[in-house]
């Protein structure tokens, strides 16, 4: 049986090796990439944050811990996207500009994946600009916004104003999220949708294509 403890706890170590072994070992036994993700990765991260925030764990610790997360992340991946013939709506999503931050906007992406849109996953630090581009070459449904920092999030309202200034905003729903954005938050900035983890990212993404869940 595997001890997804272990994964966890990898994760908070950084000890990328551990945690691919781990991870291969519980895929192996079957348990659903969902319960790996939201009971022990998204928790080793947390944990982090708060030692990172209580000046017990820094930069290089997080640095560590997010390899691990993501080494975990790329052998589930695979099992979270679906085998959909037929996209059911396209979503470019990026972390916006100043932030580099991703490890919860690429868990989006695959959730976003797995549920049978296509998606357009443009990274980090994206500039107005880029989500305006990508809107239009890619004519978009969704774009997806993330922002780990309090400072960066306010750049979010950037993009809404760019995007209305291209003209887009009737062509385009707006969805954002992140630890610090709430949806007062994105209310006020005009989005169209927030929500503060990936399976109900699905849900509201569904509900803004018309898609009954
Ligand atoms: C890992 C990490 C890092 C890593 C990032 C590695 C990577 N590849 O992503 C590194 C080391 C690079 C880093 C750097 C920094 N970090 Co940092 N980091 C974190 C940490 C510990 C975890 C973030 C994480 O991955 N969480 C796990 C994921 C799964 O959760 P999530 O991102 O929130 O995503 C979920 C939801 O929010 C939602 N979601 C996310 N995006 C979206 C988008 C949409 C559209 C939707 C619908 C939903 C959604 O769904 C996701 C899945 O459930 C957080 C602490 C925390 N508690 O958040 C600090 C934290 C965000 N970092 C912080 C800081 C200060 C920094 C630095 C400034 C540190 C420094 N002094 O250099 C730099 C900034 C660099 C930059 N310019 O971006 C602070 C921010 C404080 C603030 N109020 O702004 C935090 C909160 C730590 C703290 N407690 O002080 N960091």
């Amino acid at each position: 049986m595997a001890d997804l403890n272990i994964l966890y706890e990898s994760i908070v170590n950084g000890k990328l090796e551990s945690a691919v072994e781990i991870t291969e070992v519980a895929i192996a036994e079957g348990y659903s990439p969902q319960e790996i993700i939201n009971n022990y990765m998204i928790k080793g991260m947390e944990e982090m944050g708060q030692r990172f925030q209580d000046g017990k764990a820094f930069v290089p610790n997080l640095l560590m811990s997010a390899r691990a997360m993501k080494g975990s992340l790329d052998l589930l991946k695979p099992l979270l996207v679906g085998s959909t013939a037929s996209y059911i709506g396209k979503v470019v999503i990026g972390t916006v500009k100043g932030d580099l931050h991703d490890i919860g906007k690429n868990l989006v992406g695959s959730m976003l994946e797995g549920c049978g849109f296509e998606v357009i996953n443009l990274g980090t630090d994206v500039s107005s600009e880029k989500f305006v581009e990508a809107v239009k070459e890619h004519k978009a449904d969704i774009i997806c916004m993330s922002a780990l920092l309090t400072t960066t999030m306010l750049y979010m309202k950037e993009v809404i104003a760019a995007i209305a200034a291209a003209g887009l905003k009737e062509q385009v729903k707006i969805m954002v999220g992140g630890a610090p954005v709430n949806m007062k938050f994105a209310t006020q900035i005009g989005a169209d949708g927030f929500s503060n983890n990936a399976n109900n990212a699905v849900v509201i993404a569904k509900e803004l294509m018309g898609i009954e869940k």
